[in-house]
């Protein structure tokens, strides 16, 4: 692989960088990270967009990966594209095809329905509203969506892990490095899962938190 040249656009504390630095973790694939920010917090920051980043991805989020002369944007897509490129790596996707389709499920869930109260709303109102644009969070919004938007979806995630180690088939696979890296936001944001409501959900985080890739993106964060 020392003839490909990766370079993965995003800054470190955004969930959906995270998950796809885990995977390039898990794979063993060596990246160099360009710490860029989302073209809408570089306006509203006033600091310049980095050149070419509107070109690598063409909305302005992040993440974005190149590899050689490719570019591609969006989490899913290019976790995807990773898992078929480098075949020869460790699989994050199931094989079998219910499991599968099960995996981005959960993967789907995570970048839609969590990320939008975890993400958006909770992480960031907590962390990164007051940290990159000096704002004071809103903590009638904070409140709603820790009290009743939140709840829903992580009873939801209780009923899927039960006692397992993994989401899918006793395998780690892209469905835990959604979910985790959605509740490591939350842990960002001083959110604290609630041990009696969701004992499952508490055992499972605590323990894959011990992973070496997962262990990797905590760390880097603090
Ligand atoms: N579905 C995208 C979501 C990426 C995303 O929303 N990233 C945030 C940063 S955590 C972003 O770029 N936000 C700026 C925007 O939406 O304009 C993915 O999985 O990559």
């Amino acid at each position: 692989m020392s003839d490909i040249n990766i370079k993965l656009w995003g800054i470190k504390s955004s969930p959906f960088v995270r998950k796809v630095m885990v995977v390039l973790y898990e794979k063993n694939i060596d990246f160099q990270q360009i710490e860029v920010m989302p073209s809408s917090f570089a306006k509203v920051t006033r600091l310049p967009i980095q050149d070419r980043f509107q070109e690598i991805s063409p909305c302005g989020r992040i993440p974005a990966i190149e590899v050689n002369n490719f570019y591609i944007a969006d989490s899913a897509v290019i976790n995807q594209y990773l898992e078929h490129k480098f075949v020869h790596t460790n699989k994050l996707y199931p094989k079998d095809p219910d499991n599968y389709a099960k995996a981005l499920w959960l993967e789907r869930f995570s970048d839609n329905d969590l990320a939008k109260i975890a993400t958006r709303r909770i992480f960031y109102e907590a962390y990164a509203k007051p940290l990159a644009f000096g704002k004071v969070s809103d903590q009638d919004l904070l409140k709603k969506a820790t009290d009743s938007q939140l709840p829903p979806l992580l009873e939801y995630l209780e009923t899927q892990i039960k006692d397992k180690q993994y989401f899918i088939a006793n395998n780690f696979s892209i469905a835990d490095i959604a979910i985790t890296t959605q509740l490591l936001a939350l842990e960002m944001a001083n959110f604290e899962l609630n041990r009696e409501l969701y004992p499952a959900l508490c055992n499972y985080y605590k323990n894959i938190k011990t992973r070496p890739s997962i262990a990797k993106i905590s760390s880097a964060l603090t």
